[in-house]
């Protein structure tokens, strides 16, 4: 049993390409009796990417290539790209170009979503990250919502996506409940980022500003006494706020409310 692991060096996942072999990649033969990393066949390629198995029973196997560090799988001669072939082997019969396509052009996407204090819209503001936003990257293959990576903003509103085959992706962002888009860094204002990912780089500054939407508005406990309103009513007199926010605690429940409104008491 026999096969080789190769540099998929235009990543397009073309087994007669003629591309050169990897050397030291791991590849493993597992069978329904043994267990892998304890008493499977384990072997590691040549100078040329060749790797082969000999003296093997006939039967049903799996052969497992592990990608080696830097690398991400493109194709195999069998099924998925999934790192696995599998092969049933008969008597006196060699099963040969068992192959694996690995490629070390890979690519990150990443950018930071922040909260557009002034409601601008102006990308170059030094507004401050937003936490916990999330993302979704579709590739055009997989289904949002479904198989799409997804990720969340870190305490400064930065995201990444790491591990990423060269190609075209589109970055979908979920604006928080209370807030509403005000930019992102490709237009329109839509909370979608179409981009083309060149070979083994960092495409940084994929940027999205959300501000506090101005019409979110919880209600209150109704005994707390007060009423918000986006402006006095006929009669009354409110007090403005002159904050650009509010925050309002009752009953150990937290509200935001935009400067627009007025409270009443
Ligand atoms: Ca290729
Ligand atoms: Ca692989
Ligand atoms: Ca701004
Ligand atoms: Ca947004």
């Amino acid at each position: 049993m026999a096969g080789q692991v190769r540099d998929d060096e235009d990543y397009d996942g073309d087994l007669d390409d003629l591309e050169p072999g990897i050397n030291g990649v791991a590849v493993m033969l597992q069978d329904a009796t043994c267990t892998p990393w304890v008493n499977c066949p384990l072997t590691y390629t040549n100078g040329n990417g060749e790797y082969q198995f000999n003296s093997i029973s006939p039967g049903e196997y799996n052969i497992v290539e592990y990608d080696p560090v830097g690398y991400l799988s493109t194709g195999d001669s069998s099924g998925a790209n999934d790192n696995q072939i599998a092969v049933t082997l008969i008597s006196d019969v060699d099963s040969l170009d068992n192959d694996f396509l690995d490629t070390s052009q890979i690519s990150t996407i990443s950018g930071q979503v922040r909260d557009d204090l002034d409601k601008d819209g102006n990308l170059s503001d030094n507004d401050l990250g937003l936490a916990g936003v999330q993302l979704e990257l579709s590739d055009g293959i997989c289904v949002l919502g479904s198989d799409c990576r997804t990720t969340t903003t870190d305490i400064d509103g930065y995201y990444q996506f790491s591990q990423l085959l060269p190609g075209n992706y589109t970055i979908h962002q979920f604006d928080l409940s209370d807030y509403n888009s005000t930019d992102d860094s490709v237009d329109p204002n839509d909370n979608k980022i179409p981009l083309v990912l060149l070979a083994s780089i960092h495409d940084t500054g994929n940027d999205f500003l959300d501000s506090v939407d101005p019409d979110y508005c919880t209600s209150p406990d109704p005994d707390s006494g007060y009423i918000l309103t986006s402006s006095p009513a006929n009669g009354e007199s409110g007090i403005p706020l002159s904050l650009q926010t509010i925050s309002i605690t009752l009953s150990g429940q937290k509200y935001l409310y935009p400067t627009n409104l007025v409270l009443i008491s």
